[in-house]
């Protein structure tokens, strides 16, 4: 097969013609229908459109691999399909199925599917049931928007015919969101998730902790969750997760094959903990709990040795509740700690991390203490931030830490669209759909070393974001874009066919009830 991603400009064209919805197999004399065009995103690495189309009937059958993840991911494709398609699809792992779904292929890494579609069938590979999952989203999009709709629609539901092989950029490929400013339910966090796993995302990081709330239980320390997290922003009620809670996302998260990274903010956004708990005051006075907007007037106390037994049992606690790889410190905006102080705190808490089996991440200022082996700085800087501040974070993954970009002028999905958008902030800047798409994380950095960048996320603080519609119309457009940044080879990076295929995704919102704001750079199609 050829690999498009080496031939950019013929991956391009394809994606371009498709794109304008110009049929490339539409001129076999077989076929039923036009064959519908190719508008995926994040766009695959190879596109090769050819042969007819196939086309779902109520005969469709779905076979899967003998497997328990490959029948859930079946289960899970049947359960988009049947209530628009209004049709059975029995998920089977015996006998014929037009639909079929893989495990086995090579070269198609932990995320990877190949997708083959012609008049008798489709066909799903991938080493990995991630893969498959991956898959199963791409086949989504090659179907009508109608069929994300929840009652039955006329179809006919025709896949294009052809070939896409596709595998990730990035192995980290991050959505934030803060639960602290204003708490999110359960059942708001797999709303989001289920909205992620639509565009590939594979982690979901939760900035648990802040001024405003403490939203995690820790059994060790129960004021934190019922005082901490007893109010918000606004000075709202509040809330924070239970265990059992915390467990639900996590398991919800991982069937949809994202990964939980939760978050501490230490040793500065802690004023919550600070309100808590008397003791971790370095005067022994606790603060009241806070529900303002300021950042950087609160630290944990670095010399007292009870905080370094308070962030010990947190992590513990927390590390056993989570069965992802990292554990986010925090480490941003420590205004009212010492440079030596920020040190020392960082010097002991990382080792913590690791004590308890997980990967230390924090704010890009960890870059200025010395991070543990094997941290990932998360940037979260703008394009025009000093030479001098890059430069540090620019050392520190010359040194081996790795790197996750966020730059709050690109990807901080807060940020206002344009100065009449109702929500959101404009320190970074106005964000507008282009400029949150169009950079290369590869080059962000000078002096970066390309293997250091394990890949993007893009936060969502929520200081003004308060319910689901509200992360929706600012998540999208821009979030399909964080992760086309992730996803994508760097050779199909280009605006005026994004723009087209993200277009296509509209009617896709509309039909799932995601609500987004309609960007006049994107050539949406009238409703
Ligand atoms: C900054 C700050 C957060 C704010 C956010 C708002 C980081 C890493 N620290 O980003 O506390 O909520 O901006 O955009």
């Amino acid at each position: 097969m050829r690999q498009h991603h080496r031939t950019p400009r013929l991956l391009g064209t394809l994606l371009l013609v498709a794109a304008a919805g110009i049929s490339l197999v539409g001129a076999a004399p077989h076929t039923e229908a036009a064959a519908p065009p190719v508008r995926v995103v994040p766009a695959p690495a190879s596109v090769e459109p050819g042969g007819s189309p196939y086309r779902i009937t109520g005969d469709t059958r779905i076979r899967v691999d003998d497997s328990r993840e490959a029948r859930t991911v079946g289960d899970y494709l049947a359960d988009i399909l049947r209530p628009s398609t209004g049709y059975r699809l029995p998920v089977t792992s015996h006998g014929a199925g037009a639909i079929r779904l893989r495990l086995g292929g090579k070269g198609l890494g932990a995320e990877g599917y190949r997708l083959d579609s012609g008049r008798s069938g489709v066909t799903i590979t991938a080493g990995r049931p991630a893969g498959l999952f991956h898959g199963v989203q791409t086949l989504r999009q090659l179907l009508p928007a109608a069929v994300e709709k929840d009652s039955v629609q006329r179809g006919p539901w025709l896949i294009a015919g052809g070939t896409i092989e596709d595998t990730p950029r990035y192995a980290y490929r991050g959505a934030m969101l803060d639960v602290s400013r204003h708490f999110f339910t359960v059942a708001q966090v797999k709303h989001y998730i289920d909205e992620l796993a639509l565009y590939k995302v594979n982690k979901l990081h939760l900035h648990l902790s802040d001024d405003q709330g403490w939203r995690i239980a820790v059994d060790s320390w129960p004021r934190l969750a019922a005082h901490g997290g007893s109010t918000q922003v606004g000075g709202g009620q509040g809330g924070f997760y239970t265990k059992a809670d915390y467990r639900e996302i996590v398991r919800y998260a991982s069937s949809r094959y994202l990964e939980v990274v939760p978050e501490i903010d230490m040793p500065g956004h802690t004023n919550a903990a600070l309100a808590s708990y008397a003791e971790l005051n370095c005067d022994g006075v606790a603060p009241p709990l806070y529900t303002g907007t300021d950042v950087g007037f609160s630290s944990l106390c670095v010399n007292k040795p009870l905080t370094y037994d308070f962030v010990d049992d947190v992590i513990r606690e927390l590390a056993a509740i989570t069965p992802g790889g990292y554990l986010h410190i925090g480490g941003d905006e420590a205004h009212s700690t010492s440079h030596a102080d920020y040190v020392t705190f960082m010097d002991k808490v990382q080792p913590l991390v690791a004590k308890y089996g997980k990967k230390v991440i924090g704010w890009h200022q960890l870059t200025g203490a010395t991070p543990a082996k094997g941290a990932i700085a998360q940037y979260w800087g703008l394009d025009d931030t000093g030479a001098e501040e890059k430069a540090q974070v620019a050392r520190a993954a010359q040194n081996g830490t790795g790197l996750v970009l966020s730059p709050a002028d690109r990807l901080y999905l807060d940020m206002k669209y344009t100065a009449d958008t109702p929500l959101g902030q404009d320190w970074a800047g106005l964000v507008e759909v282009r400029r949150a798409y169009d950079w290369d994380p590869g080059g962000y950095l000078p002096g970066v070393p390309a293997s250091a960048v394990k890949g993007v996320e893009a936060p969502l603080w929520t200081e003004t974001i308060v319910t689901s519609a509200d992360i929706d119309v600012m998540a999208f457009p821009r979030l399909p874009g964080a992760a086309e940044l992730g996803w994508s080879p760097a050779s199909t990076h280009d605006w005026d066919t994004y723009k087209v295929r993200l277009a296509a995704q509209g009617p896709r919102w509309d039909a799932l009830g995601i609500g987004y704001y309609r960007s006049p750079q994107v050539p949406w199609p009238a409703r």
